[in-house]
């Protein structure tokens, strides 16, 4: 299939001003009418053909101004429309067309979800409804009629304010009809029709305009908004004070539906959400669903300026609203609960998605020049490496720099479709600095390495730290040039304090920034009064990989001593990470490795500092998987002995902390009713962060015992996980008791389809293959299919990397399967392969086949043929 090029980027011939949409719902098939105003763009030929997408479409009727037209002034297929010479500078289209959202299996489009219709168009689902310019360059205003049987559908909703409804008279039908002022592109129109219990709320924005907040949810459910709407009025006040962006329209809406291809979508003034991003207790959601649903709420928010009022001219500048918005929402959640803590989430997401995309045959840059299917670009980098990026600018140009910049690119770009060199342009004019270079991060992909020694010289006071910036080759980009680098850092002296320095050359130092701009630079501090540790990195200032020789002794005192929490946590995984890497090497070769007792107590020590937060005394005591070794590794990888280092490692560290683990884990028991705050949700995270140490260090039955004691999902999930990873005899009794007491409940039903996924036992595939037969699964729902296979193929590195290749061959037959129903769900589990080059032999060998194998079955959607084709280049 064709490949699409940044390069080749034209606006098109036409613009359309006005768009008229009328939805007849039934219940046997939808008909769509819909009027577009197209204008001829100066300087373009009077009669140049007017081109249409579609996608599948059954074209019915078509008139230009009114009139049928000729046959022989257009042809139509189910993809595209073309009108031949199109008489005037303006005039208007009408297509009738008729949609079958009851067979749409794709989830992209007009589809429908528990009886209910509901609409995706990002990013080209739009043409899936009706013939459009469906690209993100051509912004119109959006009418919208929706009419429908008052009984199936007592809701009508679509983006902008409601300007009239009422009933079809002699008929038991009703409608209404939508304006969105606001001039916007295709994929973000929504139309949403059914039976939804309605909770509603308000808000008075900075200039005293009341908005009305309406969250829509299966009926019954509305209990559980409770967060989720508290969650958007943080999110509104927030985008207030930080950015001075105040909501625009009358009312914002979200609705929560049960199939969904993705976590949400920002529709102007309509979101449509997975409800796994809404609805939250605490008998059903964990602490960590609260913060992601907090997390979603804040990021569809905010795109309504970063996204919606500004857009992207095409697909490749994604990140310009991807990237920027993941930072806004990483921002606001850092700022509501701990900081650090927010910090070391995201950096953990980033290192164990995106830098294994960058390092594998799915490598593109933040802003790739090339896609063939753009659905499968909605990637870990172009989000969170995006969104590294836009805080690496931050950090380069100081919180007012970024705010100026930020006000420029509102003004300047409001209300229009930009780019990436729009963007940087603004932070360029506002600060006087020269961006060119820093630039690269956008277009260069790959992991850049940072390599660092240091020297110290006692008698002179004098430090000399040396960088060497190198970056491997990745699809399509043999030679890398070296990028920008912020290091934030400090001199962590005896004491722990940060140490001064009187002189330092070799390289940009701002603050407590180090600017890395070349291949090599030699950094000297001079006038530094004692052995100082550097502490490199801190808050992990840029998505590099830093390799540096410290020995064990200044890993330990960073890890007892940084003042900047993040290396703290860093340096502890650090040493982790040292003792997995030599352990697996020794597990290759039926070897056991010493474990250094000093680094075993020294996690039972900060388990027990109180001068932390709870929340972060759990972070540090989770040491690296499976997942994170073999990363770390990246070569010649056996998942097998990295599971046996792992063990060997979290057993020293159990023996060694048992006795602090056993006495926190009683002081961390709650007292008096559950709470949700941040503070509970510290305490609960450090008491099963402890309860995981200690059942693997025999104390098995508190592991039943507290799932029995749980009055809250995250403390039931945690005990049962824990019973089911280490194989405790009441893993199945626990199992059973889950699925009764949840049966009905999917959004609870996909955690315990999830824990059976990553049991890291040979018995697991078995029961993922038994499980997809099971009533609880459909492989039409996606949140079902990303609870079990998914699960399987990404959180479960042993028994997907089974060495007799029946992980691989399970995975691949469940993508051929699920191609059929939704190739964008088949895409994004196809991408588990995406490490395959990284196995030893043996493995290896079974991923291509399996890849191969999918590579050359019939009829492969473009989605499924594009990551298979690149996982094999
Ligand atoms: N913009 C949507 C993602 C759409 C994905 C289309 N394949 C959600 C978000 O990033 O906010
Ligand atoms: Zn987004």
């Amino acid at each position: 299939s064709e490949t699409i090029r940044l390069a080749d980027y034209r606006p098109t011939p036409y613009a359309i001003t006005e768009v008229r949409l009328d939805f007849r719902l039934d219940l046997d098939g939808t008909r769509v009418v819909a009027e577009t105003l197209f204008r001829r763009r100066d300087g373009i030929a009077a009669g140049t053909p007017l081109v249409l997408d579609g996608d599948e479409l059954d074209l019915a009727e078509i008139r230009l101004d009114g009139a049928p037209l000729p046959p022989d002034a257009w042809t139509a297929t189910p993809q595209r429309l073309e009108v031949r010479t199109p008489p005037a500078d303006d005039f208007h289209l009408t297509v009738t067309t008729w949609l079958d959202p009851e067979r749409n299996t794709k989830l992209m489009g007009l589809y429908r979800t528990s009886g209910n219709w509901c609409t995706q168009c990002e990013a080209e689902g739009f043409r899936r409804i009706t013939y459009f310019l469906d690209r993100p360059d051509v912004l119109a205003v959006y009418t919208t009629r929706i009419e429908a049987p008052r009984a199936a559908a007592p809701y009508l909703l679509s983006n902008g304010n409601r300007i009239d409804a009422g009933d079809v008279p002699g008929t038991d039908r009703h409608f209404a009809v939508w304006h969105d002022p606001f001039p916007k592109p295709a994929y973000l129109f929504a139309m949403v029709a059914g039976t939804f219990e309605r909770i509603a709320d308000r808000f008075v924005t900075a200039s005293g305009r009341e908005v009305a907040l309406e969250i829509y949810v299966e009926p019954g459910r509305g209990a559980r908004t409770a967060h989720a709407m508290d969650s958007l009025k943080r999110s509104m006040r927030w985008d207030e004070t930080e950015y001075g962006r105040e909501y625009d329209l009358d009312v914002f809406m979200i609705v929560a539906v049960d199939d969904f291809n993705m976590g949400a979508m920002e529709n102007k003034g309509l979101n449509v959400f997975n409800e796994k991003y809404v609805l939250a207790d605490s008998e059903t959601a964990t602490d960590a669903d609260y913060a992601h649903v907090e997390g979603v709420i804040a990021h569809e928010y905010f795109h309504n300026w970063t996204g919606n009022r500004i857009t992207c001219r095409d697909w490749f500048q994604l990140c310009l609203k991807e990237g920027l918005t993941v930072f806004r929402d990483q921002d606001f959640s850092g700022d509501q609960r701990s900081r650090p803590v927010k910090r070391i989430a995201d950096v953990r997401l980033l290192k164990s998605h995106q830098f294994p995309e960058d390092a594998g045959p799915l490598a593109h840059p933040v802003r790739p020049s090339t896609y063939r299917e753009i659905n499968n670009f909605y990637t870990a980098t172009v989000y969170e490496k995006g969104a590294e990026v836009v805080r690496m600018l931050k950090t380069l140009i100081g919180a007012d720099g970024f705010r100026a910049g930020m006000d420029l690119y509102f003004a300047r770009h409001d209300g229009s479709a930009a780019t990436i060199e729009d963007f940087l342009a603004c932070f360029a004019d506002a600060t006087g600095r020269d961006l060119e270079r820093f630039k690269l991060w956008y277009t260069q992909s790959g992991t850049p390495d940072v390599m660092v020694s240091t020297h110290w010289d006692a008698s002179a006071g004098r430090l000399r730290l040396t960088f060497d910036q190198t970056a491997l080759p990745t699809p399509g980009q043999p030679v890398k040039a070296p990028m920008v680098v912020p290091i934030r850092f400090g001199l962590v002296g005896p004491s722990g304090d940060d140490l001064a320095w009187e002189r330092v050359s070799g390289a940009e130092v701002a603050g407590d920034v180090i600017v890395l701009d070349g291949a090599h630079h030699e950094v000297v501090f001079e006038g530094v009064t004692a052995r100082p540790v550097p502490s490199l990195l801190r808050g992990f200032s840029a998505p590099v990989r830093l390799t540096l020789g410290s020995d064990t002794a200044d890993l330990l005192h960073l890890m007892s001593h940084d003042r900047d929490p993040f290396n703290r946590w860093q340096a502890g995984q650090a040493l982790a990470m040292r003792a997995l890497i030599s352990g697996t090497q020794a597990a290759r070769t039926g070897q056991t490795v010493e474990i250094d007792p000093a680094l075993a107590s020294a996690f039972a020590a900060v388990a027990a500092d109180e001068s932390l937060d709870t929340a972060f005394r759990a972070l540090a005591i989770t040491l690296p998987n499976d997942a994170d070794v073999a990363r770390e590794i990246g070569t010649d990888v056996d998942p097998d002995a990295i599971a046996t280092a792992i063990e060997q490692l979290r057993a020293r560290v159990a023996t060694a902390g048992r006795a602090t683990f056993r006495r926190i884990h009683a002081e961390m028991a709650s007292s008096g009713p559950y709470r949700a705050d941040a503070e509970a949700a510290g305490r609960r995270a450090l008491r099963n962060a402890v309860l995981d140490h200690l059942v693997r260090a025999g104390d098995g039955d508190l592991a039943a015992q507290r799932y029995r004691q749980a009055d809250n999902m995250t403390d039931r999930l945690a005990a049962l996980t824990a019973a089911v990873t280490v194989g405790l005899p009441s893993a199945e009794d626990l199992l059973a008791d889950f699925y009764q007491r949840f049966a009905g409940d999917p959004l609870v039903i996909d955690k315990w389809l999830m824990v059976q996924a990553t049991a890291p036992r040979a018995e697991t595939l078995d029961r993922v293959r038994a499980l997809t037969a099971h009533p609880a699964f459909a492989a039409t729902n996606p949140n079902r299919v990303r609870a079990l296979i998914t699960t399987f193929a990404t959180g479960n590195q042993t028994q997907f990397n089974r060495a007799d290749g029946a992980g691989f061959a399970f995975v691949a037959d469940q993508v051929l399967m699920l191609d059929r129903i939704n190739p964008q769900v088949a895409a994004r589990l196809l991408s588990a392969f995406r490490s395959w080059r990284a196995l030893e032999p043996r493995r290896r060998a079974y991923a291509e086949a399996e890849l191969k194998r999918i590579v050359a079955a019939p009829d492969l959607s473009r989605d499924v043929a594009d990551i298979a084709g690149r996982s094999l280049e």
